[in-house]
């Protein structure tokens, strides 16, 4: 079965909306090769974008501009919200390219989305409507759900996406994928990551947040990127990755949480908003949860 097969057409904007993301991933899976090196500018977290980053999020703002339904777009690469359709009933956050730093040593990145029926995109993570991401790895894939399952599509040789897998569930293998500096950590989160080791979790991190959460989804385990010494907040974004990840892992029955509670509640007043992460399933997550109160 196609991806415009499985996406029930009871609402047809955001099919729509959807397949034209979709269509995107193929333009920017065509754009990597000639685009490899970093450019001369920082977004508004002050790191460097790459080529890539400024082209995938040009690629997506343009093609959502011809859609009518929506209404605005809200990029990590952005500094402002764009406004492009005043009656759309859609607003959409993204990264357009998460794990960019990767860029240049050819392992896995992707595109994330998170599609609101709301003019504004600060709305709690679980007003979402839908979610999806792309990957770029040795396949290109497409995750999506509009709250009624999670379905992943990989892209054929003909430009069509394939069903590939229908309601995944989040697997129970033990696996944890723990960012930011070991020397930072905040003594909660280091007693996790210790009963986690203790536990016999094996270590996997890529340096791209999309694809490892997409390897927890597959197999288990937990993704954290934490408070850490001199950011209370993280690193990792509220609008633009955690909520549409939170939401998809939160539909194959895992959790998200910023450590003491869930990010879907949080109400955000900012659009560069940072939040600490725990992505994964629910036995991690109340682990985590648990360590916050002693
Ligand atoms: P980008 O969206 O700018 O690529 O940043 C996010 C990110 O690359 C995540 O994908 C990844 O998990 C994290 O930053 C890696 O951070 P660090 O380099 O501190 O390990």
């Amino acid at each position: 079965m196609f991806l415009e097969e499985h996406i029930p057409a009871t609402d047809p904007d955001l099919k729509d909306l959807i397949l034209k993301i979709a269509d995107q991933g193929m333009v920017i899976r065509a754009g990597f090769q000639c685009r490899q090196e970093s450019c001369d500018t920082t977004n508004v977290y002050g790191e460097t974008q790459v080529q890539m980053d400024v082209f995938a999020d040009e690629v997506i703002v343009t093609a959502l501009g011809k859609l009518d339904c929506v209404n605005s777009v809200a990029s990590e690469e952005r500094p402002d919200i764009v406004s492009l359709n005043k009656g759309g009933a859609f607003s959409v956050t993204m990264d357009p390219l998460d794990g960019s730093s990767l860029m240049g040593v050819n392992l896995t990145v992707g595109t994330i989305i998170g599609i609101y029926r709301n003019s504004s995109p600060f709305n709690p993570g679980r007003e979402m409507v839908g979610a999806l991401y792309i990957l770029y790895g040795p396949l290109t894939t497409l995750t999506y759900t509009i709250g009624k399952g999670v379905h992943e599509f990989v892209l054929n040789e003909g430009g069509s996406y394939q069903l590939q897998h229908e309601d995944l569930r989040i697997g129970s293998s033990r696996l944890y994928a723990p960012g930011a500096l070991r020397k930072k950590w905040l003594p909660p989160h280091r007693r996790f990551i210790r009963k986690l080791e203790e536990k016999g979790y094996k270590l996997r991190f890529s340096g791209s947040f999309v694809a490892d959460v997409h390897q927890i989804l597959h197999k288990g385990g937990v993704f954290t990127y934490p408070a850490f010494e001199g950011s209370e907040d993280g690193k990792l974004r509220l609008l633009f990755e955690a909520n549409p990840m939170g939401f998809m892992i939160t539909q194959a029955g895992g959790a998200a949480s910023n450590g003491r509670g869930n990010i879907l509640d949080i109400s955000p007043d900012k659009l560069d908003q940072r939040v600490p992460i725990y992505i994964g399933g629910k036995r991690e997550i109340s682990m985590i949860e648990e360590e916050m109160l002693i």
